[in-house]
Order: C-alpha cells, then sequence, then structure tokens
C-alpha cells in the first residue's frame, strides 16, 4: 500500500506486515523532498517516521487522541491523517502548518508550537474522557528535549498520583535542537546503557515461555516480580517513582516491535510511559550527520544537505558576535540561554568562553530567575532567546528582574511575524515588556544599532530588552555609533511623519520613496527606543503622527504614543498601523506582511488614504 491509500489509522493498519518497511521509506522521502522545497524540521520528523506508523498501528487516532510536543514532528501523521496531497503546501503561506492544528484536522487533537505542553494537555483530556464516561485512550508523544521543561514536571507529578489511564511516549534521541542538556538527560542516557537488563530479560522472558507445562506460570511469576528485579541491573527509577508504569528503552525506529509494545500499554489501565529511543535523522545521512543544522532548515539540496541560497546576514550572528567583544572586554559578560545556543546566535560564543555560557535547557522561566540570580550576584548576563519563547518567562520577569532592578539584558530574537505561524510569531514582546516597571525595550533595526545597544545596555544599571527580527534588512544604510536612547530622523518631511521601530523601519522608508511619488513628503523616524518613549522628539516633530510597529498593537508601540499624546495635550496619531486580532498566517514574510498591512506598498495605500480622507 501508498500513502496516497492512506486516510487514517484504520488504512494504517491494513497495510501488510511484510509492506511497512516501505511505507516508512516512502515517508521518508516525502519529507525530505518536501522540506528541501519549503524549508522545515528535518532531521526530528525524519526520526519519528517509524514511531508514527506504529502508534496508528496500535491505536485509532480517529477516536483515541495524540498529543505531539511541539509538535515539529508531525509531518508523517500529517501523511498518514489525509493530508498526503496537500503536503507540497507544508509551511507555506495559505498551506499546511508545520505543526498539529486542529483547525486543520480532526486527527490533531491539540495545537502545540512551544515544547513541554503535551502531557499537561493529555491529562486534561484523560480527566475530562473519565468525566464524561468515554473510553478513548490519550496518548501524549515528548521528546527528551522537551522533557527539559518544567511544566512536563509539574503534569507528571499531577498525573502520578491519579491513576488516570494514559500514556506517555517518551521520544529519546539525546538530542534536544542541539545535544540535550541537564541531569535528566544524564539520566536517560544511563538508562540507555544499562540496557543489559532489557535484553537480559527478553532472552528470559523468551526462555520461560517455551519451557513445556511449567513455562506460561512461570512466566507469570516472572511478569510479577520483573520490576523488582529491574531495580538490580537499572539504578534509578524516576517514572516509577513518579507513579508511571514505565516500560523501555526499545528501539523506536523498529515499527513491529513498537506496535506490540504500544498494544501491550494499552491495556492498562494507570499512567503509562513507554521510553522509546529514536535516531535523530535517521534514514538520510546528512541528517543523522548534521541533526542540529538539519533541525530546523531553510530550503536545501538533497544531495549536500546544504541550504539552496545564503541567508540574509543575520542578527542573531551579529548579536553572537558583539557578545563576545563585550565577553573578552568585561568578566562580568555571561550568556544565557534556553537551548536555542545555535538559533540565537551563541555558537562562537560558547566555543569561546565555555565557562560563560549557560543552557539550562528548554526552561526559559528558570532562564530568567537564573539570569535575575546572576546579576544579583554582580554579573551581567544577556539572556538570548525568542520573541515567543520568552512569553514563558513573564512573572519571572516581572517578579525576579523588574521589581528589583536587576541589570539583566534580553537580547530578544526572532521579533515580529515568524514563517512557522501563530504559534511562534514574535508579536506580543513590545506590548508585554512595555508594561514592566524599569524595562527598557529597545528594537534594533540593523546589526550596527543591535551592537550598539548591547554595549549600551552595559551601562545602564537595570533590565534592558533588544528585541529584533530574523534579518538585518538595512544593511550597510545603517552606521555603528555609540547608542542613546533617542529617535533619529532618517528622513525629513512636510506631511506626516512616519514612527517605525525595529524591522519596520526598512519598510517606512521604502513606503515613503513611493508616497514621495504621489507627491506626499514623510519624514521617517527610527523609533528605537519604545519604552521610554522620546519624549523630546515626539514634541518637537508637530507632524501628524503614524507609528508602525510589527506587533499587536493592543498595548504596543502605536497604543503608548496614543497615551503620551493625551497625556501632552498634543493630537493623537492619524493612524496606528501594526497588528490586530488572532495572527493565523504563516510562511512567507513578504506574503505575511503584505496580508497585515505592514509591507511598504500597504504602508503608503494606507496613508495615501488617510490623506483622501482628510
Ligand atoms: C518553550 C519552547 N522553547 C523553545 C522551543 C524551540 N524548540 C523547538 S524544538 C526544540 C528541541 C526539542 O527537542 P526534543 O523535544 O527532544 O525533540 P527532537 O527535535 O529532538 O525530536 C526546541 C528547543 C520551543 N519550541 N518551545
Amino acid at each position: 500500500m501508498h500513502l496516497d491509500e492512506i486516510h487514517g489509522s484504520a488504512d494504517v493498519k491494513r497495510v501488510p506486515k511484510e509492506e511497512l518497511d516501505s511505507l516508512a521509506e516512502e515517508a521518508r522521502a516525502r519529507i525530505i523532498r518536501t522540506v528541501a522545497q519549503n524549508g522545515g524540521h528535518l532531521a526530528s520528523n525524519l526520526g519519528t517516521v517509524e514511531l508514527t506508523i506504529a502508534l496508528h498501528r496500535a491505536f485509532d487516532f480517529s477516536t483515541d487522541r495524540l498529543i505531539w510536543d511541539v509538535g515539529h514532528q508531525c509531518y508523517t501523521h500529517k501523511l498518514l491523517t489525509g493530508r498526503q496531497a496537500a503536503f507540497d503546501t507544508l509551511r507555506r503561506f495559505g498551506g499546511l502548518a508545520g505543526f498539529p492544528r486542529r483547525e486543520e484536522s480532526a486527527s490533531d487533537t491539540f495545537d502545540t508550537g512551544h515544547a513541554s505542553t503535551a502531557i499537561s494537555a493529555a491529562v486534561g483530556l484523560a480527566r475530562a474522557r473519565d468525566l464524561k464516561g468515554e473510553a478513548y485512550q490519550v496518548v501524549a508523544v515528548v521528546g527528551d528535549g522537551a522533557l527539559t521543561g518544567g511544566m512536563c514536571y509539574e503534569a507528571l507529578n499531577d498525573a502520578g498520583s491519579s491513576m488516570l489511564r494514559m500514556i506517555v511516549v517518551l521520544n529519546d534521541n539525546g538530542m534536544s535542537i542541539s545535544r540535550n542538556v541537564g541531569a535528566v538527560s544524564g539520566y536517560l542516557t544511563r538508562m540507555r546503557s544499562g540496557k543489559g537488563w532489557f535484553d537480559a530479560k527478553r532472552r528470559v522472558s523468551g526462555f520461560l515461555k517455551r519451557l513445556p507445562l511449567v513455562g506460561q506460570p512461570l512466566y507469570r511469576v516472572f511478569h510479577r516480580v520483573k520490576n523488582s528485579i529491574r531495580n538490580i541491573f537499572v539504578q534509578d527509577r524516576l517514572f516509577d517513582s513518579l507513579g508511571f508504569h514505565y516500560l523501555g528503552p526499545v528501539d523506536g525506529n523498529d515499527i513491529r516491535g513498537l506496535e506490540s509494545l504500544f498494544k501491550r500499554a494499552k491495556q492498562l489501565d494507570e499512567p503509562v510511559l513507554i521510553h522509546v529511543v529514536t535516531q535523530k535523522g535517521h534514514g538520510y545521512s546528512q541528517a543523522e550527520d548534521h541533526p542540529t543544522r538539519l533541525h530546523g532548515t531553510p530550503p536545501f539540496d538533497v544531495d549536500t544537505g546544504r541550504p539552496l541560497s545564503q541567508s540574509a546576514a543575520s542578527m542573531s550572528a551579529a548579536a553572537g558576535e558583539m557578545l563576545c567583544t563585550l565577553a573578552r572586554e568585561d568578566a562580568r559578560v555571561v550568556a544565557v540561554t534556553a537551548a536555542m545556543t545555535a538559533g540565537t546566535g551563541l555558537r562562537g560564543f560558547a566555543e569561546a568562553y565555555p565557562q560563560r555560557l549557560f543552557d539550562v535547557g528548554i526552561a526559559e522561566e528558570h532562564a530568567v530567575t537564573m539570569a535575575a540570580g546572576l546579576a544579583a550576584g554582580g554579573l551581567r548576563p544577556f539572556v538570548a532567546i525568542y520573541d515567543t519563547f520568552l512569553q514563558r518567562g513573564y512573572d519571572q520577569l516581572l517578579h525576579d528582574v523588574c521589581l528589583q532592578r536587576l541589570p539583566v539584558c534580553f537580547l530578544i530574537d526572532r521579533a515580529g511575524l515568524s514563517e512557522d505561524g501563530q504559534t511562534h510569531h514574535g508579536i506580543y514582546g513590545m506590548a508585554y515588556l512595555s508594561q514592566l516597571p524599569g524595562m527598557t525595550v529597545l528594537c534594533a533595526s540593523s546589526r550596527a544599532q543591535l551592537r550598539a545597544m548591547m554595549r549600551y545596555a552595559l551601562t545602564t544599571t537595570g533590565p534592558v530588552a533588544i528585541r529584533y527580527g530574523k534579518a538585518d534588512g538595512r544593511g550597510s544604510a545603517a552606521e555603528e555609533q555609540a547608542y542613546a536612547p533617542r529617535w533619529q530622523c532618517l528622513r525629513a518631511g512636510k506631511d506626516a511623519a512616519l514612527l517605525a521601530c525595529g524591522a519596520m523601519v526598512c519598510e517606512a522608508l521604502a513606503a515613503a520613496e513611493l508616497l514621495q511619488k504621489q507627491q506626499i513628503d514623510c519624514a521617517v523616524y527610527d523609533a528605537s527606543c519604545v519604552c521610554p518613549l522620546d519624549a523630546e522628539a515626539l514634541k518637537q516633530i508637530r507632524l501628524p503622527l503614524i507609528t508602525v510597529e510589527e506587533g499587536v498593537l493592543a498595548g504596543g508601540f502605536g497604543s503608548a504614543v496614543c497615551r503620551f499624546c493625551a497625556e501632552q495635550g498634543l493630537p493623537a496619531p492619524a493612524l496606528m498601523l501594526g497588528l490586530t486580532g488572532l495572527c493565523a498566517t504563516q510562511g512567507e514574510r513578504a506574503k505575511q506582511l503584505s496580508a497585515h498591512g505592514l509591507d511598504a506598498a500597504s504602508i503608503a495605500q494606507k496613508v495615501l488614504n488617510w490623506r483622501k480622507n482628510r
């Protein structure tokens, strides 16, 4: 049977055993081809092809519920649940999402994107099922990387004492995006290498079962006491002691072995944790050899595994390089990351200053409070983090950093719309950071400015957040100067002033060019300090104001300007351009900007409309 004949668990069950491997190969080839064209999460998906097929054979996900943690490994699930025809549109604007989406398919039980949520969601579903007297099984698939996140332990703690019927599949490949970190990761490694017991158990079980007459009864006795025997072989039993029936570790790339274990687990009337060991990138040598580079990748060449085009100058790389410079000059400078060393450009720093980089795992709350501790201890921590993931650390920002006015600098990467869509957009940061007492919020529109802002942050005595998008749109147009928290007039004009921050500075400059052709003369300001606002500039501009931000309008930059104008008796902004409502778009940045009216052409059009309607 081929992929195009499969539309759900029932079809996967009909695949003859001897055709399972070729089905896995077909899915794998399709994933490689599609990600090579569209970009996406590659290595994680290649590692879970067999696991997904086995899950669909053992369970029926037209009624049973499957929750993928992070959800970046759900491509095979999409292929097996009626979405193979649309798979070429994966991650494209208007196409299939790169993550599970309930709106997209009834087979997607729970939307994910951020790590470590699946066990909590599974506990909730299992409780809902029991209260409603329903019978379906709930399965959460969680990676060992996601298991570094605190929410997992809150959920395990809750579920383990509840005797809920649910299954957690721990997909252990030893990797987060980079090599996994921390004590639990070390524990899992010991479990994997304590495999001697599992081999012994298999041999003894097989031997007993084969004994005539006494075999079966002896096997049952063995089965009952095996957990206590296992203590002798496997020293530690984290999951058992948390109240989970632990099964494993098993080969997670062996469909048949997994299928029979899942079928066994299904019979158990208690929380079960199945520890499966997969290989990240399995079946594609480039991804097996470079699982970090090919964890998430832009379009790439299948032969070499290398990106098809040179990526635009990266703000992350500039942040990483500057941090090395600052660390060289100032022994107090340290870096903190929550499992995003590569994504935030800290690889070079990790090599140059391994003792001064702290990768805490996918633990943003801990990262923020730990950084506050570092600052309280006299160091100058820079926390490099994506805007969307810092949402996790909101109370920590307030309670641990801002209330104590500790000098932690947040390097907030991927501010703005994300190709990955709604779970990953960095569009709330401007609003949520600006509410925090004493937090200076800066938006960098170029690498040069970012570097200057980082140096400036070291001169302050309180918390600073520097936000920036992925690419440096202004490039060499921006000069490196000592940063002062003032707005810069980049272009004079007499009809209106476009006040833009971050990546919107480029769009505003281009919009002003377009408007010039229509005889509308707009000034453009780089409103690099969003909190506090540049009060002097605002009082002096004396033109109709148009704010432009790649973030939610409610509580954001435009709102702050509006409030300032009301307080000062100045005219309110003529236009406030930004994002409203749920931003459910994904894919190509240019298309998203245009859909939300934030590309240069749309900005110019809105200014024209405003002029006409005045
Ligand atoms: C809260 C949060 N922080 C960071 C990330 C970025 N991220 C996506 S996948 C990933 C690694 C996940 O590792 P694991 O769960 O082991 O899955 P694998 O890719 O190894 O299969 C990280 C850090 C995220 N999705 N959510």
